[in-house]
């Protein structure tokens, strides 16, 4: 009772917003966007069949850098949503800025910025945001422009999805129901698209859009990988939620690896 009290004006307000009175025309219009999403990406694929495909045996293996020391993470406050809080025996900490011991930096988007030459198919496969314990995994994704994108919610509550890119269009969809699944795609390359939970102000994710499929996203240790370039010079750039961008400009040979340190500086 308590908890419904305490999101039952959030849940109303987000249902106005989004101009949506019930989860059942939203479950249709997701089933449609769905349907419309997958369809895109395999006329593309077609399109391109016979092709020959614009990749390469050339790998970059980096790693991001913290230079400095993180700001301190702090405890997120689950508790005005007990189906939240459950689902986490220990606490969950805020994921702005996540560097190791040794200053290797998590969540930054490593990409190919200039220099890849097309058209790249685009993948059917999708790639999926999931909402779990009121948490989106992964962070930080990237994906194609046109490959279906899958939200997901995991989660016995409400959760709406309030993306507000710059490039492409806005959404906002509500899933009310646990196993609900909404298919967008991003129609141009965008980088750093953060997606809002109005409902649990605390969750945040980002996409990196990009026309090619030479991206990486640095793990807990700071390290990325770029594989399958060919010969050629690229600028590469690494995006951060806090620090922004860092560009590198390299040239890689084919069948080499070559590795690439992007450092930022704690603020
Ligand atoms: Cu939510």
């Amino acid at each position: 009772m308590t908890r419904c009290s305490r999101i039952a004006p959030a849940l109303i307000a987000i249902l106005v917003a989004i101009g949506c009175g019930s989860s059942k025309p939203q479950d249709a219009s997701a089933t449609t966007e769905g349907q419309a999403a997958s369809s895109a990406p395999a006329q593309a694929a077609q399109a391109s069949a016979g092709q020959p495909a614009a990749t390469g045996s050339a790998s970059i293996q980096g790693t991001v850098r913290l230079n400095g020391t993180a700001p301190a993470a702090e405890k997120v406050k689950m508790d005005a949503d007990p189906v939240c809080q459950q689902q986490h025996a220990s606490p969950v900490y805020t994921e702005d800025v996540v560097a190791d011991a040794n200053g290797g930096l998590k969540h930054v988007f490593v990409y190919v910025k200039e220099g890849a030459k097309g058209p790249f198919p685009v993948p059917t496969q999708p790639v999926v945001l999931n909402q779990q314990g009121c948490w989106y995994t992964p962070r930080v994704l990237g994906i194609q422009v046109n490959q279906p994108f899958e939200i997901v919610n995991s989660d016995g509550t409400l959760h709406n999805i309030n993306a507000k890119p710059g490039v492409n269009p806005p959404f906002n969809i509500a899933q009310p129901v646990k196993g609900m699944k909404t298919t967008k795609k991003f129609t141009k390359p965008e980088i750093g698209v953060t997606f809002k939970c109005n409902v649990h102000p605390w969750m945040r994710a980002f996409a990196g859009v990009v026309e090619h499929p030479f991206f990486g996203v640095s793990g807990a240790d700071g390290a990325f990988t770029i594989a399958g370039l060919p010969a050629g010079t690229y600028v590469i750039e690494a995006w951060h939620e806090q620090y922004g961008t860092k560009t590198q400009t390299i040239s890689v040979g084919d069948g080499e690896t070559t590795s690439l340190e992007f450092t930022f500086t704690a603020q």
